[in-house]
């Protein structure tokens, strides 16, 4: 369910489906119609939905880790309360998409056991560590940056619940960006120490920013019949060029130089050209060997069991609410 092996089962669920009913469906994703749950779907078409949007899903609700570890060390009260109101923003982002995943009939239960396991992927950027302030700068600025280039197509994706819950998140993430770059802008123009600081900040979280958009088009195996089937609307290198190209001026602005030496502006394309990205380091991290890896997956399962009680509580009340009702009818 969670890679792209099709199992014995999904092959037999290919080979069973209606040619009409397939016909039918992709006529309606050529026309742009949303698919809603209640509607026919291929089941490799499902899977592939539970897949990307659970993933999707576990990076925002792992990505609060990185940012989490500075909301007891922001350098103000203002930077402490914007701080805390994102990682709550990534943490309600994160129950839109389970609840998105949900309509296509996979529990959450399922899906969280599938982080924990280590079967269901999340974001490599969430396993390198934070270190300093300018840290949350750069997250904010270069990590949300590249998910606002992400999900703004994802807004037309073709099924309805993942198209209308991008929406919401978009408006969130542009105000996470913004924000990101707005503590960049306040190191650049401080101290000789604050300046280093957020040049540190952009040489570390520069390339792995750029992994976040996944492997290169020739190398990644869902691309094509995702963009077929308008669940990608961009594919992988468009969009990390299209990240380049807005990143590289904002750099510029606030006197920040982006670490790569191959970097340049061709005039013929329109567009920045840029080195080489370190895919073996990109592959070891999915592997499971980025360097925080460990401690993200402890953090998650201890915040998974701590919070047992809360999900008993709700769900016993849930019952006697649902007992006293059928009572007074
Ligand atoms: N990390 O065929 P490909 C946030 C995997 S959170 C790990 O190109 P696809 C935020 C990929 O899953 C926003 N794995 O795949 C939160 C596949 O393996 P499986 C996160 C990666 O799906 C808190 C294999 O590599 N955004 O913004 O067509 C604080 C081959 O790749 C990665 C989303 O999740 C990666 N970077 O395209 C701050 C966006 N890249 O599954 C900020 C939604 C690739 O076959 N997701 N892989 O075993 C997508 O748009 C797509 O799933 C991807 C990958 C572009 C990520």
């Amino acid at each position: 369910m969670y890679t792209t092996d099709l199992s014995g089962k999904q092959q037999a669920d290919k080979i069973a489906e209606d040619p009409a009913l397939v016909a039918a469906f992709e006529a309606r994703v050529a026309n742009d119609d949303f698919i809603e749950p209640k509607d026919w779907m291929p089941e490799a078409y499902r899977k592939t939905l539970v897949r990307q949007i659970s993933q999707h899903a576990h990076s925002e609700i792992v990505g609060m880790l990185p940012e989490g570890n500075w909301i007891t060390r922001a350098p103000n009260l203002r930077r402490k309360a914007i701080l805390l109101a994102k990682v709550q923003d990534e943490g309600g982002h994160g129950l839109y998409l389970y609840c998105a995943a949900e309509t296509l009939g996979t529990s959450r239960q399922q899906m969280i056991e599938a982080l924990h396991s280590g079967k269901a992927k999340y974001s490599t950027i969430f396993n390198y560590p934070t270190l300093t302030w300018a840290d949350i700068g750069a997250i904010g600025w270069l990590v949300d940056g590249a998910a606002i280039m992400n999900q703004v197509p994802l807004q037309r994706t073709s099924y309805g619940p993942y198209a209308r819950a991008m929406v919401r998140i978009c408006k969130e993430e542009s105000f996470h960006q913004r924000q990101g770059y707005e503590i960049m802008m306040a190191l650049c123009a401080g101290t000789k120490d604050q300046k280093r600081m957020a040049q540190d900040a952009l040489d570390r979280w520069w390339w792995p920013s750029l992994m976040m958009f996944g492997p290169p088009d020739d190398n990644s195996p869902n691309t094509a019949q995702s963009i077929r089937w308008r669940i990608k609307r961009e594919t992988n290198d468009e969009l990390r060029q299209k990240f380049v190209d807005v990143t590289v001026p904002q750099a510029e602005a606030i006197g920040l130089k982006v670490p790569d030496p191959a970097l340049s502006w061709n005039d013929a394309r329109g567009h920045y050209d840029f080195g080489d990205i370190d895919w073996d380091e990109f592959y070891a991290v999915v592997r499971g060997e980025g360097l925080v890896a460990k401690e993200r997956m402890t953090a998650r399962i201890q915040a998974w069991e701590d919070g047992a009680w809360v999900r008993e509580a709700a769900q016993a009340h849930a019952m006697k609410r649902e007992a006293a009702k059928l009572a007074a009818e």
